[in-house]
């Protein structure tokens, strides 16, 4: 089924009733962060990353079917665990959701309301499952950790975003790839960050098929990025194999709780 993000025919208020099977189930992503309900969840302790200092770990960057960017991760290389995770889980890729550069909304989460210009989600499988598609049927197959970004003056941004996105105009069409095996590390993009204070919720992914498979963790301190950077994002890269139109507000609008609780660890 095409699905997209804002023509009228696709648009994500229509993915409950074309792809009803998940996109309309109970606990969908993303959701609003109500800070004030926010409950204290003692079991979420501090995640092990490993291989994020690994720049053989990030393969190759990709414009994923006109959806989003997307750098591919050596699984083999990089994982996680802790952090209130059953085991271990591999990654897998990461992407991006971002705006349309004018205005300064573009992630999918939002924190009271506020939506940030961009988001940047890590893909993670739990390592004892042989695939994706068994992992989609988990509950709990998938762990997504997801980082907000904020604009900031040109001199905090973490050299390795000027790397990153000085790949965007060789992959400007879909289904473009471009090798960066050596060049840039998780850490590097993760810079200045505390990785410590997080969001947990259950819910799925936020595109269709929606699958309700994922264990989110939505990290409180954003990556700072320039806003000249943040702007490459919505001005680079291509829905399709023509030069029009642009990947702008790839974000899904936030999705009813139903009963859940987000958690954090108590402060
Ligand atoms: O949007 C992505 C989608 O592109 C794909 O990467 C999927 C995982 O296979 O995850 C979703 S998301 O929920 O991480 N946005
Ligand atoms: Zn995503």
């Amino acid at each position: 089924v095409a699905w997209c993000y804002h023509l009228p025919s696709c648009d994500y208020t229509t993915w409950p009733t074309k792809i009803p099977h998940h996109c309309s189930g109970a606990r969908q992503s993303p959701v609003n962060i109500v800070t004030a309900d926010v409950q204290a969840d003692p079991s979420l302790t501090t995640f092990s990353f490993t291989g994020f200092n690994d720049s053989s770990a990030l393969l190759n960057i990709k414009n994923a079917d006109g959806k989003s960017v997307m750098v591919s991760l050596d699984d083999s290389k990089m994982s996680v665990s802790g952090g209130g995770l059953s085991g271990l889980y591999k990654s897998k890729q990461f992407h991006l959701h971002w705006g349309n550069g004018s205005s300064s909304a573009g992630s999918e989460h939002t924190v009271n309301g506020k939506r940030y210009p961009m988001e940047l989600h890590i893909v993670h499988m739990k390592s004892t499952h042989p695939s994706m598609t068994v992992a989609l049927d988990d509950p709990t197959g998938l762990a997504v950790l997801g980082f907000f970004i904020e604009a900031t003056n040109d001199s905090s941004t973490p050299e390795m975003w000027k790397n990153l996105t000085s790949f965007l105009l060789k992959i400007s069409r879909k289904g473009d790839v471009v090798d960066i095996k050596n060049q840039i590390t998780m850490d590097g993009l993760l810079k200045g960050v505390n990785r410590t204070r997080y969001y947990r919720y259950l819910g799925s992914l936020t595109t269709p098929s929606c699958d309700e498979a994922v264990v989110w963790t939505v990290f409180k301190d954003p990556i700072k990025v320039s806003q000249d950077l943040i702007n490459l994002f919505s001005t680079s890269v291509y829905i399709n194999t023509t030069a029009q139109p642009l990947i702008t507000n790839n974000f899904r609008g936030v999705q009813a709780l139903k009963g859940r609780v987000i958690k954090s660890q108590p402060s």
